[in-house]
């Protein structure tokens, strides 16, 4: 699921909401076929006072309607959504509210898996607003559709960006891509593209030992604790980082701890306690 908040017409606060509901297991009827898995979206509003309203349904049906590909078994639409409002105090538009859609099963070509991703408004029809975005197509996401990438895995919007994470390659310690807004709006521009992968813009050069190997299919298999870069499940995803150390002030001392006397031999005399108000100043200024 993906929320964000929309204000109406003739409204002062952006105080209704729109919701986005990924159903990817959902099973789709094209022609005489039930395509197992196809999935779909559902967007309802829903306002201050808990009532809400169906707004539109999501899904690739048939070549020839108003929304992208077509839905085939395996497509699973809407295994991850992202959604943001762009400008939250002003009067929502098609333009402010983004919903990005993940396909990570799209079939491409020969390409079983390569994965793509839509995005739409929440503000407005399917057809008028949709793009679809795969690798290689011109959006941003370079290379060629690969089997098993699964685009559209990992993904999220900021104001000015969609993140888009590919963990399954064609790289194989994963890449980040953050798309500006223009290249994941219907009609608008293609602008340079952010690219994070280990070993450029001051990350380590791989995010787990690059002989260590990786279940494709799964993501999780024969791997070590740390997740591929572009693996987070909903927002930017993150290389491996040390174990922070606590604070001082988080480690927790019981009143009956005792700690030596200053210039006093460990080995010849016991310590004296601290007196408790002196630990508690110390908890309360740190
Ligand atoms: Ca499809």
């Amino acid at each position: 699921m993906a929320i964000a908040p929309y204000r109406p017409l003739g409204t002062s606060t952006p105080a209704d909401s729109i919701l986005a509901i990924g159903s990817p297991g959902e099973g789709v009827v094209v022609g005489t076929e039930n395509r197992l898995n196809a999935g779909r979206v559902v967007q309802i509003r829903i306002r201050p006072d808990g009532t809400w309203s169906y707004l539109r349904e999501l899904k690739q049906g048939t070549a020839d309607d108003e929304v992208s590909g077509t839905s085939e078994t395996g497509d699973r639409m809407g295994e991850t959504l992202a959604a943001v409002n762009t400008a939250p105090n002003a009067v929502s538009t098609i333009a402010s509210m983004r919903l990005a859609v993940g396909t990570p099963g799209e079939g491409l070509g020969t390409a079983t898996r390569a994965g793509a991703v839509h995005t739409f408004s929440m503000a407005g029809s399917a057809g008028l607003n949709d793009r679809w975005i795969e690798a290689g197509d011109g959006d941003g996401i370079p290379g060629t559709p690969g089997t098993d990438q699964q685009l559209g895995r990992s993904i999220h919007f900021t104001a000015t960006r969609l993140y888009v994470g590919m963990p399954f390659g064609p790289n194989a310690a994963g890449a980040l891509y953050a798309l500006p807004m223009s290249n994941v709006t219907q009609g608008g521009t293609v602008a340079p593209v952010t690219t994070y992968k280990p070993g450029s813009g001051g990350l380590p050069p791989t995010a787990w030992p690059s002989d260590t190997p990786l279940d494709r299919r799964s993501g999780t298999a024969a791997r070590p604790s740390g997740p591929a870069l572009g693996a987070g499940p909903d927002g930017p995803p993150h290389v491996r980082r040390p174990v922070a150390e606590p604070k001082p002030s988080q480690v927790c001392r019981f009143p009956h701890q005792h700690q030596p006397t200053f210039g006093a031999s460990r080995r010849s005399r016991p310590s004296r306690p601290v007196p408790l108000l002196i630990q508690i100043a110390g908890v309360r200024a740190s």
